[in-house]
């Protein structure tokens, strides 16, 4: 019996989520569309099947098709990121940096990372995580949030005080790139690893638009595989080093940190791997060794610059004035006297979605921060281009100009959807209806 007869009400929902993203234009830095056969392997038998253990190494039986798609997985990665292994069964990018961290670290040991506000992860060490009580976390930020470079003497100076045995690096609101050189270098002189988390700018790392930094000195990355990326919804570690056997312990050093890696992931923080995510995994990173996946990363990029650019046209005041990535960061209050939240709720009634967001050293609470940040990986997937930006740029403008419009607000809505359902998402060709 298909879906649609066994569960009318629920499958009533996912019409309408299809009805949504088709109708709407999707900003939301961290979200995209995934391609008809990332969505179809996801739904395969893949999902009956428990394989705790490694490919090859495994404590249950009946491995022969799942060692082989762990292991196209792992070499597609590790070809993409230009690294020596990668563990690909983290269930999301949180676990993917939990078990980065207990990989290296002792209890009570120290991370250097950005500060949250400046663009850091909640799961690098906010103070409600459990991480946060794990492992003392300690802070740089940026010099100056006009241009968005980092203060990498502070970096320098607060890691030769606190002896961290990570320095991490990477963010989900920063809009420049880093200095990975600098960072790994400081990372060696104070003999901590240096850890990138990429989970928002891995494709576009991948797509070659981006500076890898493993070309540049770095340990270790952890990432997503549904942002930039364009996979299924779950996480990663990538490692320089010397594959070992994961069945035994390994020594704590630099070149056992793939075994370190895959012991942390399991049986550290988890248990059997989702085969059929792992499937989709490998069927996304073979999409991303395409030409054409670099040819989107590039767009998305040219997308994102286009789009600040007519932002800051009309009085949008972006942090760090403009974009090397996919992303900005825009301070509302500043720009229109108006909050994150308010924003966000405004351009959701002419369907356009973002979300509101903390900006650097914000004097307002997280969930009514004064800022709004967007990006550009899903509307370049489905196919928009600059001219596309500059429409949406004048969208944002009249929107927030008339936020207290509901009649003009409900006419903009009309000519969003009919704009944007001229740009077809990958499973509107398919004939799939899911
Ligand atoms: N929720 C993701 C983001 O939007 O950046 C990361 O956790």
């Amino acid at each position: 019996m298909s879906l649609r007869t066994s569960e009318p009400d629920l499958y009533r929902l996912l019409e309408g989520e299809i009805t949504r993203q088709r109708e709407g234009i999707e900003l939301i830095p961290s979200e995209n569309y995934v391609s008809v056969a990332v969505l179809e392997a996801m739904g395969t038998v893949f999902t009956n099947k428990y394989s705790e253990g490694f490919p090859r190494k495994r404590y249950y039986g009946g491995q022969e098709f799942t060692d082989q798609i762990e292991q196209i997985a792992i070499d597609r990665a590790k070809k993409l990121f230009r690294c020596d292994h990668a563990n690909v069964q983290p269930y999301s990018g949180a676990i993917a940096n939990m078990a980065a961290f207990s990989s290296w670290l002792e209890l009570g040991d120290t991370i250097l990372g950005m500060d949250l506000s400046h663009g850091g992860h909640l799961t690098h060490g906010h103070p409600l995580t459990l991480m946060a009580t794990m492992y003392r976390f300690v802070r740089y930020k940026m010099k100056d949030t006009e241009t968005g470079e980092i203060d990498y003497d502070q970096l320098r100076a607060v890691a030769k005080k606190e002896r961290p045995k990570i320095v991490l690096a990477g963010f989900s609101a920063y809009p420049r790139e880093l200095n990975y050189a600098r960072i790994a270098e400081i990372a060696k002189e104070v003999d901590a690893i240096a850890v990138m988390d990429i989970a928002h700018i891995a494709g576009l790392i991948a797509g070659g638009v981006l500076e890898n930094p493993f070309d540049h000195g770095f340990d270790m990355c952890t990432t997503t595989t549904h942002k930039t990326l364009r996979g299924p919804r779950g996480g990663m570690i990538l490692t320089r080093g010397i594959a070992g056997n994961p069945l035994k312990q390994p020594e704590k050093k630099r070149e056992n940190l793939p075994t370190l890696v895959d012991r942390a992931v399991f049986p550290g923080v988890q248990g059997g791997p989702i085969m059929n995510i792992v499937f989709a995994k490998a069927v996304a990173f073979g999409e991303a060794l395409q030409p054409e996946f670099a040819e989107y990363a590039r767009q998305v990029v040219k997308n994102a610059k286009h789009l600040a650019k007519h932002l800051m046209k009309r009085g949008f005041k972006l942090i760090t004035n403009g974009t090397d990535n996919h992303l900005m960061l825009v301070d509302m209050m500043s720009s229109f006297q108006m909050k994150g939240k308010q924003a966000e709720s405004v351009l959701d009634q002419i369907g356009l979605t973002l979300n509101k967001n903390v900006i650097p050293d914000d004097p307002l609470p997280p969930y009514d921060p004064s800022g709004i940040r967007l990006g550009t990986p899903a509307v370049t997937t489905r196919g928009m281009k600059e001219q596309d930006m500059e429409t949406i740029a004048d969208w944002m403008y009249r929107a927030v100009t008339h936020a207290n419009d509901s009649t003009y607000l409900t006419k903009m809505s009309a000519e969003v959807r009919e704009y944007c359902i001229r740009f077809k998402l990958p499973s509107d060709s398919s004939g799939s209806d899911v």
